[in-house]
């Protein structure tokens, strides 16, 4: 098989070599091109998640830039402050990120999340939705995809209650930009860095992060797994920006949601015969979505008119 080769895209690495991430995390892959983009004059801010290990122990980082540990809730009002800071000293080049997972975005930061948006607070806000609190143990979170097994929704009781519509609520604080991006799709995740810190005020980026230990995946297979998520509208690559939905990619043949689902151990339960109309449920829930995403794009084209 050809080898794909993202390595032109990246100038100057800015980061260093060797990571302690698990094999195929999609944190490194991530910040990886993340770093490339904003350069070393960036502070990013990391609340409790997978990436508070990924980063080093000082003084070992592996970013060139500095990092701010901070604490699970509090993530984007440590970043505020750290920009008041900055702009006092006239270092307003400087770039505030912060870089968080799932559960301290949709759970444990959310208060956090909403107050530095509704304020129009100046940073870029990327969140890694590996849909479990992985750096515990694989816990739930409100982004845990329905049907997934996770150590708190562990077999018969796997989970079923849908994610929060995170992109949605945050759109909903009238901020110049959010979207959703993949690691499978490296050039629109680069163009939608670029876009957000183009723009002044409150930005929000949310990418699907591949987890092996935490997916039941094999390593070697995240970013096929990443784009079957994208292909089959499970994670639909879109953006918001100010209050305007525009969605990046139109799958050319629709993948149906179980080619995705059936790489993954934490769905495995779900292809037993018993458990066929979990699946079937959650083709629905998928193409319900997509229907609603292509009529908020819809509606702005009308708006327009
Ligand atoms: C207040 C508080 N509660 C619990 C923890 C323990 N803790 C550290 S990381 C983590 C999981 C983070 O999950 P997520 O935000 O999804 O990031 P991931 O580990 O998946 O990258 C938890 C529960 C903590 N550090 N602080
Ligand atoms: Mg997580």
């Amino acid at each position: 098989m050809g080898q794909i080769n993202n390595n032109f895209l990246i100038a100057e690495e800015k980061v260093f070599s060797g990571a302690l991430s698990c094999r195929g995390c999609g944190w490194s892959l991530l910040v990886r091109h993340l770093a490339s983009i904003l350069g070393e004059n960036t502070v990013y801010v990391v609340p409790a998640s997978c990436f508070s290990i990924i980063a080093g122990p000082y003084p070992l980082n592996e970013l060139k830039g500095n990092v701010v540990h901070t604490v699970f809730a509090a993530a984007p009002a440590t970043a505020t402050g750290i920009r008041a800071a900055l702009d006092r000293q006239g270092k307003t080049d400087t770039n505030v990120v912060v870089l968080a997972g799932d559960g301290g975005t949709f759970d444990i930061g959310f208060q956090s999340l909403s107050g530095a948006a509704t304020r129009g607070e100046e940073m870029l806000y990327i969140c890694n939705n590996n849909g479990a609190y992985m750096n515990t143990g694989i816990q739930s979170s409100t982004a845990t995809p329905y049907g997934a097994v996770t150590t708190t929704n562990p077999s018969a009781n796997f989970r079923k209650i849908w994610p929060k519509d995170l992109i949605g609520i945050i759109a909903a604080h009238n901020i110049p930009y959010v979207a959703t991006a993949s690691l499978a799709f490296l050039k629109d995740y680069r163009e939608k860095i670029e876009k957000a810190i183009s723009l002044k005020g409150f930005k929000l980026l949310m990418i699907d992060g591949p987890c092996p230990p935490g997916h039941r995946t094999e390593p070697s297979q995240s970013i096929e797994v990443t784009r079957l998520a994208v292909e089959s509208n499970l994670f639909p690559l879109y953006e918001v920006e100010y209050g305007k939905y525009k969605i990046n990619h139109f799958p050319k043949n629709k993948v149906q949601v179980e080619e995705c689902l059936k790489l993954q151990g934490r769905f495995k339960h779900l292809f037993e015969e018993d458990k066929k109309s979990t699946i079937e449920e959650i083709q629905n829930m998928t193409d319900f979505n997509w229907k609603k995403l292509k009529l908020l794009e819809k509606m702005n084209a009308d708006l327009a008119n």
